[in-house]
């Protein structure tokens, strides 16, 4: 018996790994087992033998048992703590460098938009950039012989020459998306609708592409002051200041009845733009109460249903936030500038944390 337990401790003792335990564990007390065939032969042993043989075994069997478990537990130990050893971090390592790409101004300040926007409950539409002549124009009231239609210098997609469908056009505002969110959800809407849009001019405020940014918001009973006040929150939380004064100049949309562009109380200071105070006004949006012909264009009941709209320019109020002299730069892809004008990836805009750090 004595030997049997110094042979057996003594393996445990030495199993380098959880396979070779298993192995000695089966040699003791496998079904072939040394023990367990010692176990076997109580059987033939006369009462007085087994009475001293029967604990003895006993014992030495959970002897086994609990040494396997103990030498079970330190190896796992053992494992985790190479494994350990290997996965330690220095913290006091200086951080990595800051990845090469930046993420362009256009993009931050979509996002910016976005989240203060968002705050207020507004959603976020997209719509495809080749729409019908019918999004783009007829459904917001200006039909085909509208001078709005020349002003707004399109670009025509042509199709083959015996085929006389009317073209598909680049969209030159973001509209088409509000009619069709109005299409598919129907009243009550409360959305915005960033993107590009194209118009065929050039020159230092003007690329054949750029980026807007229009609201939509329809209910029951929506006046010019919600317009007001949303408007408000929005030029003030963009804008990172306090108090801000509006003022609302009379104006002409073939979309909104009445309409009118919205104007900030500003100063330049040494060409620096700050708003909220001053005897300058910038003219930064567009707005009024949607034309009931265009509710009616979006499937809603201008009966039933009023709302508000508005739109500005992207790429205008990334300029005017973090002064940026020349739209153009923003499509030139020249990556000083990119380095210079760009955000990090890691300063993603929030209202809790702030816009702009
Ligand atoms: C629907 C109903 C009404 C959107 C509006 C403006 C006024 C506006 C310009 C600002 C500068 C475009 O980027 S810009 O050139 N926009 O002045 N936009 S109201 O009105 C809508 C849109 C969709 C269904």
């Amino acid at each position: 018996m004595e030997n049997l337990r110094n042979k057996y401790i003594q393996a445990i003792d030495i199993a380098g790994d959880e396979n070779a335990l298993e192995a000695v564990r089966l040699a003791a007390l496998g079904k072939k087992g040394e023990v367990s065939l010692k176990m076997r032969e109580l059987g033939q042993m006369s009462p007085e033998e087994r009475q001293v043989a029967g604990p003895a075994l006993n014992d030495l069997k959970n002897e086994i048992i609990s040494a396997i478990s103990a030498k079970k537990e330190a190896l796992e130990d053992s494992v985790l703590n190479e494994r350990l050893k290997s996965e330690w971090l220095d913290v006091t390592l200086p951080s990595r460098e800051r990845p090469a790409g930046t993420i362009h101004p256009i993009s931050q300040v979509t996002e910016e938009v976005i989240s203060i926007f968002a705050n207020m409950d507004f959603s976020v539409a997209e719509g495809p950039r080749v729409e019908t002549d019918w999004y783009n124009f007829d459904a917001l009231n200006i039909p085909s012989h509208h001078p709005a239609r020349a002003e707004m210098d399109t670009f025509y997609m042509y199709r083959s020459e015996n085929d006389d469908r009317a073209p598909h056009v680049l969209r030159t505002h973001t509209s088409p998306v509000q009619i069709r969110t109005m299409e598919n959800t129907g009243a009550p809407v409360r959305v915005i609708c960033p993107g590009g849009v194209y118009r065929a001019d050039y020159d230092q405020t003007h690329t054949p592409m750029f980026h807007q940014v229009e609201g939509l918001a329809i209910d029951q009973s929506l006046s010019m002051a919600n317009l007001k006040w949303v408007l408000e929150e929005f030029v003030k939380t963009y804008f990172e200041v306090n108090d801000v004064e509006l003022r609302f100049r009379a104006s002409h949309f073939p979309f909104t009845e009445p309409s009118a562009e919205v104007d900030i109380r500003c100063s330049w200071d040494n060409g620096q733009l700050k708003v909220g105070e001053g005897d300058d006004w910038l003219e930064i949006l567009g707005s009024g109460m949607v034309h009931p012909k265009v509710l009616q264009a979006g499937g809603i009941d201008p009966n039933l249903w009023q709302g508000f709209a508005f739109g500005m320019g992207i790429d205008r109020i990334a300029m005017l936030k973090y002064g940026v002299p020349d739209l153009r730069a923003f499509f030139d892809s020249d990556l000083r500038w990119l380095r210079h004008y760009g955000f990090t990836a890691l300063d993603q805009p929030n209202l809790h944390a702030g816009l702009s750090r």
